[in-house]
């Protein structure tokens, strides 16, 4: 029983591998070859092709100005020690609305937000702060502190009141409001600072391709097929300026025998290339995908800005079976 089953699945093996020999040979000048196209969001700290790297920070500003008349020296919450602003408790009082923070962050995520106050009371009163960033239109919930006699710093944050922009944190739109709540009878109180403290940190390129594969179907040897220069979308949802390259993510082309990537697109003996071009005319301006360091393909490309391009395929000047060839093709973006 055993030898009659090893002699049948034997005389199989045999006839699957006369099969795959004369496939090979029929297939050797034609045969299919296809790209997988990939994007990946390159990273800003990419230190050394662009630059310094940047990462979360943290500025703390003092406010510049203030609106409003019932607080005695308001400028002195401008700056950390020496005098203070000063103000009698009622149920409420009125405020004083200080401002002209200075942040300037164009182009960065906001992270957190708040507000320091350093303060005290000559009784046993309350500060009450609330914050604005559309110039005193909105304003956040307000947070109650019960002070004590010895100046201490308070933190509000002001993180979840609303989807921090930095524009809601320039100039003119950026506003922290303060008054003094009587507890019992009124009281004094003194407010020595009033800074804001803002963590952000730089937006990620974010790009995504479409479409994401490209069949170049059954070439021949020593051709040039391509795509029109327009045939993949990058799809550009980034806040910067990016500069975007080009590459494979292998040396060789898998499937097979496969086929040795060239860096200089200079097809040979199961050698093959591949050019690319941003939406222009093929011949003029095309750039080579290469393994080692990428070409840039788009450079200084407008934030928010999609773009186009498409591959030429070099295939090799002779080849050797017929199997399908596949390479993964990468653009990547890096803050610009
Ligand atoms: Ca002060």
């Amino acid at each position: 029983m055993l030898a009659k089953w090893t002699k049948k699945n034997l005389k199989k093996l045999v006839a699957i591998g006369i099969t795959a020999i004369i496939l090979g040979t029929i297939l050797a000048v034609v045969l299919p070859a296809r790209v997988a196209i990939q994007t990946s969001e390159g990273v800003v700290s990419i230190g050394v092709k662009w630059g310094t790297p940047v990462y979360a920070a943290a500025g703390t500003n003092s406010p510049t100005t203030n609106t409003g008349t019932v607080w005695t020296n308001p400028t002195q919450a401008y700056t950390d020690g020496g005098t203070a602003a000063t103000i009698t408790s009622a149920k409420p009082s009125g405020n004083n609305v200080w401002g002209t923070y200075g942040f300037s962050l164009a182009g960065y995520t906001i992270t957190q937000v708040r507000v320091r106050y350093d303060a005290l009371t000559g009784g046993n009163e309350q500060i009450r702060i609330d914050v604005s960033w559309d110039g005193g239109t909105t304003w956040s919930a307000q947070q109650v502190t019960a002070l004590s006699g010895t100046e201490t710093t308070y933190w509000y944050d002001v993180t979840a009141e609303t989807a921090w922009t930095p524009a809601k944190l320039a100039n003119g739109q950026l506003q922290v409001r303060a008054d003094a709540y009587s507890v019992g009878g009124a009281g004094s109180v003194s407010l020595d600072w009033l800074p804001v403290e803002v963590t952000y940190e730089a937006a990620a390129p974010a790009i995504t391709v479409s479409p994401t594969t490209y069949n170049f179907g059954v070439v021949t040897e020593s051709s040039t097929p391509s795509t029109t220069t327009s045939y993949f979308t990058i799809t550009n949802t980034s806040t910067m300026i990016t500069n975007n390259t080009v590459s494979v993510t292998t040396t060789a082309w898998s499937g097979g025998v496969t086929w040795t990537h060239s860096d200089t697109a200079t097809p040979g003996a199961n050698t093959a290339g591949l050019k690319a071009n941003k939406n222009g005319t093929w011949g003029t301006g095309d750039v080579v995908v290469k393994y080692t360091s990428p070409n840039v393909l788009a450079a200084s490309q407008p934030a928010n800005t999609n773009w186009n391009f498409g591959l030429k395929l070099w295939t090799p000047t002779s080849f050797t079976d017929g199997v399908q060839k596949q390479i993964v093709v990468r653009v990547t973006a890096a803050s610009g």
